[in-house]
Formats: C-alpha cells, sequence, structure tokens
C-alpha cells in the first residue's frame, strides 16, 4: 500500500487534507524576501509600461477615487490585466512555477494544464462590486477539477481588500446565484467566511467552487495580486477559453513539464 507522503510532491498530507476539506490552502512564504522584491520590479514594469505588449495583453484602470491618493508603485492605477503571461520570461517562469505545478498535481491530479492568467489590483479605494461567487459559473468545464493561485505582492488585510473564502463551500457544488455569477449575500452564514490575512509572497489557492469574494481597499496603498488558473487534463473547456496559452501541458503523470526560461538576458529584451 502507497504511503500519501510519498504520494505528494509538494505539499504536507495536512495541507492536502486541509484543501480537499476546505477548499482553499493558504501557503506562507512561498516566495522569499528577494524572490517578492525582484517579482515586484517585474511587476512595476508591467503596470507602468502598458504601451506595445502584445495585442492579446489587456489591462483596466481605475478611475482615482475620492478621497484617497494614487499609490506611486502603480501610477496609472491599472486594476486589472488579461493575460500578462505573455509579457515576457519572467512571468512565463512564475505561471509555471514547478512549486505551483506540483502544488495542482497534489491537489487536483497528475496531468495539468494552464487555464489562464490575470492581474487583480485593488488600487487606494477599490470598491469590490463582484460579491460572493464561484469562479466555476466563469470557466465552467465538464469537471470542477480546476484551481486559481493567488500570489500576493504587497501585505494584504481585511481593510486592504484581502479574499475571503466560505471553508467548504465547495463540497455542496453549484451554488444558485441572482444574475449567473454572484450569490446573495442572505445565502451565506454570517460569520462563516474566513479573511486570508496575506503578507507580500503568500499564495492562496482556491477551487473552481469555493465561495470566496475579494474586499475592498480602505488604505491609500495600492494591493496587487497575480491569478494564475490551472486545471488537469481531463476536464474539457466548455467555456469556450481564449485565454493566452490556455490548455498548455504542466504535467504528465506527475511529472513536471516546463523548462525554467527566465534568466537576466532574456530580461533585457523585455523590460
Ligand atoms: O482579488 C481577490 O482577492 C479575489 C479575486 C476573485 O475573487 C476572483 O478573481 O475570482
Amino acid at each position: 500500500m502507497s504511503n500519501m507522503k510519498d504520494d505528494l510532491l509538494f505539499l504536507t498530507p495536512d495541507q492536502k487534507q486541509f484543501f480537499d476539506s476546505n477548499g482553499y490552502l493558504m501557503m506562507k512564504s512561498l516566495y522569499s524576501p528577494s524572490e517578492v522584491a525582484c517579482m515586484r520590479e517585474q511587476f512595476h514594469h508591467l503596470i507602468t509600461h502598458t504601451e506595445n505588449r502584445p495585442k492579446n495583453m489587456s489591462y483596466s484602470f481605475m478611475e482615482p477615487a475620492e478621497g484617497y491618493a494614487v499609490d506611486s508603485f502603480n501610477p496609472k492605477n491599472v486594476v486589472g490585466m488579461m493575460d500578462h503571461v505573455l509579457a515576457n520570461d519572467y512571468w512565463f517562469d512564475h505561471f509555471t512555477d514547478p512549486k505551483v505545478v506540483a502544488t495542482m498535481v497534489d491537489l487536483l491530479g497528475p496531468n495539468i494544464d494552464f487555464h489562464n492568467g490575470k492581474v487583480r489590483n485593488k488600487p487606494p479605494g477599490f470598491v469590490c462590486t463582484q460579491s460572493w461567487h464561484q469562479d466555476w459559473p466563469y470557466e465552467c468545464h465538464t469537471q470542477p477539477d480546476l484551481a486559481a493561485a493567488i500570489t500576493y505582492l504587497d501585505d494584504t488585510d481585511f481593510e486592504a481588500g484581502a479574499t475571503e473564502v466560505l471553508p467548504g463551500s465547495h463540497l455542496k457544488g453549484e451554488w444558485q446565484t441572482f444574475d449567473g455569477h454572484r450569490i446573495a449575500d442572505d445565502a451565506v452564514p454570517e460569520d462563516a467566511g474566513v479573511m486570508l490575512s496575506a503578507k507580500a509572497g503568500d499564495v492562496a489557492i482556491i477551487h473552481v467552487q469555493v465561495v470566496h469574494r475579494a474586499g475592498h481597499n480602505y488604505t491609500n496603498t495600492a494591493r496587487h495580486a497575480i491569478i494564475n488558473e490551472y486545471k488537469t487534463a481531463e476536464t474539457i473547456d466548455q467555456w469556450n477559453n481564449r485565454c493566452a496559452l490556455a490548455g498548455l501541458p504542466l504535467a504528465r503523470s506527475r511529472k513536471l513539464l516546463m523548462p525554467r526560461v527566465y534568466s537576466p538576458a532574456s530580461q533585457s529584451k523585455s523590460m
């Protein structure tokens, strides 16, 4: 009989058990302070040099909120991006990070594909209108075998837009929505949500059917996060996923497939 620990590439059995029961997993300090510093430098370039990017990449900007200063780290108030994975080799290596892909193998199964990549920022005064939701209606597949990895680039606590999750809600399948996506506040038991208080370098894994929401940012410091999503090779897209590199094979039979491609030399071409 196999020992479960030997079957895991990266996680501990407790971490896997926690994810299976709760539908989320907070991985503290997945990136070291020096890795975070490098990531923030790359990210600053991504959100300040918004011109002449591959046409598939898109940015959205937030009007400065009344009563809040614009954060000099994000002077254009970039609130979102799609397909940042096309920006350069650094961001390619980020979504193919062996630690994250191995985590997905441990949580979802031996064959993992990329699903999509985006940026979700919370500039000062950001108000989240998305409310409680599952990612599922946005990315329907034949089976709910997908998960998102949210990489936090800043300390992100309650008053700064922390992600909130409803533990175990993925076990109830698809929740009823009032507009195809959003779940009514009164369908979620009061005080049942868990606030994911994050430090820069933490990564939260969110199951596609766990009910969650982003918070508002009541501070003058922008909060930045990258969301990469992954799926098993076996689950088939029913949503018509046109996102960049969708379906790229990342692991087969628990073997990670992607080489590291970033080097400072390749960076000089794209920064
Ligand atoms: O930004 C966050 O904290 C969560 C984002 C989210 O809920 C989503 O993109 O589905």
